[in-house]
């Protein structure tokens, strides 16, 4: 009876037993452990202290580090912690090379390479998606191993849209124009309407006479081009802003303040500035925007303002 048992169960157990430990394969190589370390940021800020890094490979988690100080994880340095990667037997079975990947808090990073023994210097670095995400947690992808190649953006032609500041207010008036065009343009062309033109893409531009401007804004890309006019969107009032007699340039603002000081227009504050002012206080009373010359805020042109001028030679 007993005989019987053994040959009905217990031998063919034994068989198969010897079955499976004479047919398994010799042990994998497993490749020795990588170590890395580097530089690490986030949306281009260094990334701050008690940032995770994660190594992946295979979706897996096979090595992680928390910083300690910000921007950078382990060091070169001889005894200093780094970002230990260990492959597995099963990573390396299909003897292709390793694909890495890492993660910064739970978010995938820009860098993907192939794994390799050693100490390495990588630098890592994250970019949050613009759209809002989920608080990212420190769970593996379950990508694939492989990852696929993101299509290329196409490009489209631009859609052209201006915006500048400030929009309205007395001669002269210096307006920074903005390009806010869709599309990605490459190329600009604006005109001012007063026969001026730029190829910046955020020109500044200084109206001398009153009027209401339109504005337009060509754009180009590979893709194409736009175009947008806007009638009236710059409106100047006051006064106009002329060049003194006999000057071939406009008077200038040297320091921003709004006065004036700059009269011949040659770029720098000197005697002959003094010497035209001095010469023509009755005409830029009756032909200039008063205040911009008025230095000492009276509301009139005087000898006190040419005295400030003076003193500042
Ligand atoms: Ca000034
Ligand atoms: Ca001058
Ligand atoms: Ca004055």
């Amino acid at each position: 009876m007993r005989y019987r048992y053994f040959r009905g169960a217990i031998a063919p157990a034994i068989i198969i037993c010897c079955f499976l430990v004479f047919s398994s394969p010799a042990a994998a190589f497993v490749p020795p452990a990588g170590e890395y370390y580097g530089t690490v940021t986030i949306d281009g800020s260094p990334a701050p202290a008690g940032t995770q890094i994660q190594a992946i490979i295979n979706g897996q988690v096979r090595g992680s580090i928390v910083t300690s100080v910000p921007g950078q994880y382990g060091s070169s340095c001889l005894f200093a912690t780094r970002l230990i990667v260990q492959p597995t037997e099963a990573d390396s079975a299909s003897h292709q090379p390793i694909r890495l990947e890492f993660l910064i808090n739970g978010v995938k990073a820009d860098q993907t390479m192939f794994f390799s023994s050693g100490i390495r210097s990588v630098s890592l670095s994250m970019h949050h998606p613009d759209t809002p995400s989920p608080t990212p947690t420190p769970t593996v992808t379950t990508q694939p191993p492989t990852a696929t190649p993101t299509p290329e953006p196409t490009l489209k032609a631009p859609v052209a849209e201006i915006n500048g500041d400030p929009l309205s207010g007395n001669a002269p008036l210096d307006v920074w124009f903005r390009d806010v065009s869709g599309n990605d343009p490459a190329r600009w062309n604006w005109s001012f309407g007063d026969g001026t033109f730029s190829t910046e893409q955020n020109p500044t531009h200084r109206y001398v006479s009153p009027g209401a401007y339109t504005v337009t804004l060509t754009v180009w890309n590979d893709a194409g081009n736009g175009f947008t006019a806007e009638p009236g969107f710059v409106r100047v009032t006051g006064t106009p802003f002329l060049m003194f007699p006999g000057s071939g340039r406009y008077p200038d603002d040297l320091d921003g303040d709004g006065k004036y000081e700059d009269l011949n227009g040659n770029g720098g504050l000197d005697f002959l500035d003094v010497i035209l002012y001095f010469n023509n206080m009755d005409w830029i009373a009756q032909n200039e925007p008063e205040g911009i010359f008025d230095y000492n805020g009276n509301g009139n042109i005087d000898f006190n303002d040419l005295l400030i001028l003076f003193d500042r030679v």
